[in-house]
């Protein structure tokens, strides 16, 4: 069996890391009648052989495990990378200077698509919008997909029933690599200093961003944060769609008191939902949710079922998620805060002078100094934890800091200090992988430490806590 993948037949691929997005890259082809040769430095016993294995229960591709290869093997046809393999590792370099083309997973599975496709992207709120999407779309009776950066691969929801709507996350790093790839509506939500360790400069960043409009045409939709300088800039052929939280907009949504309406040069005026509709805190989650309204405008559906759906929604895991309520102390997992300006959000949302805040992990090359003068507002102690801990502690002169090493002894150290009426926040302005595998892991850590303390709270005081879970 042949595959013919954008003009190319593709007999044999090299996938390159055996994450979750290449276990689904390797199952779409495999699908497909295509030879793999799987890719990574993990060692055999580290690697989920199960999820790689085919319907038959066999593994039945060629691996590379334990180191990677300098030079691309012969006979590869393509090579699909996983968006967490940065592009001038050897392999990749060697398949570029033989022309053998390089494809994000994304890419791979985009002509595949019996449907159509919404992109999600941004600094911050992406994964939020793109659940949101997915809700309003939902409630205007669509089918839906949603999936992409949020940990759903595009490629293991390729198969299945036509008629969806594939709402997709988007990182930069997925999105460095997409030639073909093209949303019918997209949205850049905020762009503010992120991965800077991995692309370099902000020029390569805000590159890779906008890399998702490029290929859009007059008859798509670009939803724009018209209060982002750097986003309202963005060019596109596509038609731009503005969403304002803090001014008026010719062709999108803008507040009106407590009214999110939509403003279509032709249409007239709508109102899309209320402001306290959304269930979430925060101003930020008012823009996603005007995001994700505009998108799911674009896409067709009736904003009739908006107020319900964003009143209803629940959140996700890890984003300012309330773990318990401890002695009138509020535990909270943010860990998915992994660069400055999610903590800029996070923290100010909190009132003055009352958080135990755990930051630290692997930075990303961005600079810290932002955050000093909010930190030394909000923060009464800050535990530093991970390979960042010596550079925040230079950094945040004027906060009460501790370098603690861990997230247990940051735990340990915060429920002695953190009295009533304070907060415990787990967000730490750095990605996880000097500690964990992702930050989810790093998430679920805390909320076991955080539940260890309610269950011993609860045996000491004979089953009453003052506890609840959030
Ligand atoms: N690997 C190598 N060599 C390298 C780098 C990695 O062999 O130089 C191997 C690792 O040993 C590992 C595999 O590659 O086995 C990991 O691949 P990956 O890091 O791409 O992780 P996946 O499990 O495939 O998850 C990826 C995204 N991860 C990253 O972008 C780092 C997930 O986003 C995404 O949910 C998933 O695909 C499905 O689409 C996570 C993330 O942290 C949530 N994203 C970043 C963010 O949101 O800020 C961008």
């Amino acid at each position: 069996m042949t595959f013919e993948h954008q003009q190319r037949t593709l007999n044999r691929v090299l996938v390159y890391g055996l994450g979750s997005s290449g276990i689904a890259a390797v199952g779409l082809l495999r699908s497909r009648g295509v030879a793999v040769l799987g890719v990574d430095r993990r060692r055999q016993e580290e690697i989920d052989l199960a999820a790689l294995a085919g319907p038959g229960g066999e593994i039945g591709v060629e691996l590379a495990l334990g180191s990677e290869p300098v030079d691309l093997p012969p006979d590869i046809d393509a090579v699909v990378v996983s968006p967490g393999v940065s592009l001038d590792r050897p392999l990749l370099v060697d398949a570029g200077d033989k022309g053998v083309p390089i494809l994000a997973e994304v890419e791979l599975a985009f002509p595949l698509l019996n449907g159509p496709v919404v992109g999600i992207t941004g600094s911050n709120g992406k994964s939020t919008t793109t659940a949101m999407t997915g809700a309003l779309l939902r409630a205007a009776g669509f089918e839906v997909e949603v999936c992409g950066n949020i940990g759903v691969p595009l490629a293991s929801v390729v198969d299945g029933p036509g008629g969806r709507i594939f709402v997709v996350e988007l990182s930069s790093f997925q999105l460095e690599t997409v030639a073909t790839f093209r949303p019918r509506a997209a949205a850049l939500l905020n762009i503010s200093p992120d991965h800077l360790d991995r692309h370099k400069n902000m020029a390569g960043y805000v590159a890779a961003k906008t890399n998702l409009f490029a290929r859009q045409a007059r008859e798509d939709c670009a939803v724009l944060n018209a209060d982002d300088p750097l986003v309202r800039e963005v060019g596109t052929r596509a038609r731009k769609r503005f969403f304002s939280r803090l001014g008026k907009v010719e062709d999108g949504c803008h507040l009106d008191g407590d009214r999110v309406v939509e403003i279509d040069p032709v249409e007239g005026s709508t109102e899309l939902f209320k402001r306290s509709d959304v269930a979430q805190q925060g101003e930020h989650n008012l823009e996603n949710a005007m995001a994700a309204a505009l998108l799911a405008r674009a896409m067709g559906a009736a904003p009739a079922g908006f107020s319900a759906a964003l009143a209803r929604f629940e959140g996700l895991s890890h984003r300012m998620e309330t773990v318990a309520l401890l002695d009138g102390v509020q535990w909270i997992d943010d860990s998915k805060g992994t660069n400055v300006s999610a903590v800029l959000k996070s923290l100010g949302s909190l009132p003055d002078g009352s958080v135990h805040l755990i930051l630290g992990g692997r930075g990303k090359g961005e600079s810290f100094e932002p955050l000093t003068e909010l930190v030394a507002r909000k923060a009464r102690r800050v535990y530093l934890i991970g390979e960042a801990s010596g550079e925040l502690s230079r950094t945040l002169d004027g906060a009460v800091l501790e370098e603690v090493g861990d997230l247990e002894e940051a735990v340990t150290r915060a429920a002695r200090e953190a009295s009533d009426g304070e907060s415990v926040l787990l967000s730490p302005a750095c990605t996880s992988f000097d500690q964990y595998a992702n930050f989810a892991a790093r998430g679920d850590h805390f909320k076991r430490l955080v539940l260890a303390l309610v269950a011993a709270k609860a045996r000491s005081s004979g089953g009453s806590t003052g506890a609840s879970d959030g």
